[in-house]
């Protein structure tokens, strides 16, 4: 198959749809152009769906583009590559990473000019893609690689990813090698969610050990990031979700303490939480991409020095707000992408650990169904019924 088109099947969002829990997606066959230069042609094995996945779908996203093939959160195996890649070969797993990793930040470049905050550890947001990923297509000429087999209408990529379908195109800068022995149908969780909320405790707020910790919604990432505040020690996990059947998952997770705002009538939660912590929260994490909530995990935290990490993502137009004072007291309001992980260098470390047994991800994957099924795994996670589905591809 190298160098000609591959027909697959792919689960197609031909509009934006605000109900995106009623099939939304359509399953069809597509055609998937051979891989250009510095590109990857991937067989997916295994997608998760991610919120931002829905998010996007919901027509909430400002970078949405239709028609395209989403998916972000995956994991496969190299079936070719384009003129010029180096760092990959036909039959390697890899992860794909919509948050890049050029390799390139140490001789300065005019692609990507966050090379000089990259090189200093500042940042994980490398430059050089992300155009081309905003715009769903690729970098080496500007055009998808997708196109429809029915109306033969091209098809754009979702965030440099798209996972929901069998056969993908990446730039090699999205390409993470794993290692042979890794069993994808659980490592693809690390392509997103997992690494996502590890890495907001461990690098963007790098929780101590003592610390009081609060997270607002108790999906897939909000318990990744009880999971890693618990592993960092901290003496008290605050875990808060207006959904009460959160209440013994988020526990099994490490929450010492759950919180469910709907009992507090309008009381502010973020003074609930003051009062129990006597003063408020080391650290907060919004992980539902609503921004009251933004503001309320701000306000929970302790004045002096509490952080505020924003996970979550919330759709065009949206504005968080808060009185500067919180701020002129010494609260920190920060965000993540990907967790602060440099992709290609750090998810083959974070492979390892959870090869080692350090890291946990079958907690996390409560469902598995195969492409035909998809637009379940929207339902399911509409219903709250579900952390990661797995989808067989
Ligand atoms: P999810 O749907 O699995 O979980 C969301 C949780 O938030 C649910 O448990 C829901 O009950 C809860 N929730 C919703 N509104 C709430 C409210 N007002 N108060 C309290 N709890 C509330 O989603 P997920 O896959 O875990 O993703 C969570 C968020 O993180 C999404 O916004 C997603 O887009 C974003 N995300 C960001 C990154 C990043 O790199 N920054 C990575 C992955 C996901
Ligand atoms: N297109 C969206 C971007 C929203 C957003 O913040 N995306 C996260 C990843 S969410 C994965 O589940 C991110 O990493 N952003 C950094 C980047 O470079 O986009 C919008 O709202 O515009
Ligand atoms: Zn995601």
């Amino acid at each position: 198959t190298a160098g000609k088109p591959i027909e697959c099947d792919a689960a197609i969002a031909w509009e934006p749809k605000k109900e995106y829990w009623k099939d939304a997606l359509t399953i069809e066959k597509v055609i998937v152009d051979p891989p250009g230069p510095g590109e990857v042609r991937v067989k997916i094995t295994h997608a998760a769906l991610c919120h931002t996945d829905a998010f996007t779908l919901e027509g909430s996203d400002p970078e949405g583009l239709f028609p395209a093939v989403l998916g972000h959160e995956a994991a496969g195996i190299v079936e070719s590559v384009g003129e010029g890649v180096t760092t990959v070969k036909p039959g390697d797993k890899v992860i794909p990473c919509y948050q890049a990793e050029c390799f390139e930040h140490d001789q300065h470049s005019d692609h990507c000019p966050r090379c000089r905050g990259y090189r200093v550890g500042k940042t994980n947001l490398c430059g050089k893609i992300r155009p081309y990923t905003g715009a769903g297509v690729m970098k080496s000429d500007g055009k998808p690689r997708f196109r429809s087999a029915r109306t033969g209408e091209a098809l754009y990529h979702y965030m440099g990813v798209s996972a929901f379908s069998q056969y993908t195109v990446l730039h090699e800068e999205s390409c993470a090698k794993i290692r042979d022995d890794a069993p994808l149908e659980t490592m693809n969780l690390l392509g997103c969610g997992l690494a996502t909320g590890w890495g907001a405790v461990q690098n963007t707020a790098k929780v101590e050990p003592e610390s009081i910790c609060a997270i607002f919604g108790m999906g897939t990432v909000g318990l990744a990031v009880i999971e890693a505040c618990k592993r960092a020690g901290a003496k008290q996990i605050i875990g808060v979700d207006l959904d009460d059947n959160k209440k013994s998952l988020a526990e099994e997770f490490g929450v010492t303490d759950f919180v469910n705002p709907t009992k507090f009538g309008d009381r502010p939660i973020q003074e609930v939480l003051v009062e129990m912590t006597g003063g408020g929260v080391d650290y907060s994490f919004d992980c539902t991409g609503n921004v009251k909530v933004m503001r309320s995990a701000l306000e929970a935290c302790h004045i002096g020095w509490g952080k505020s990490v924003v996970i979550g993502v919330a759709g065009a137009g949206q504005e968080i707000s808060t009185r500067p004072f919180q701020l002129v007291t010494g609260r920190v309001w920060m965000g993540t992408a990907f967790g602060g992980f440099k992709s290609r260098s750090e998810v083959p470390k974070l492979v390892d650990q959870c090869m080692a047994g350090e890291l946990k991800v079958d907690p996390y994957i409560t469902h598995q169904v195969n492409l035909s099924n998809i637009n379940r795994a929207f339902e399911l996670m509409h219903n709250g019924e579900s952390l990661r589905t797995v989808i067989y591809m």
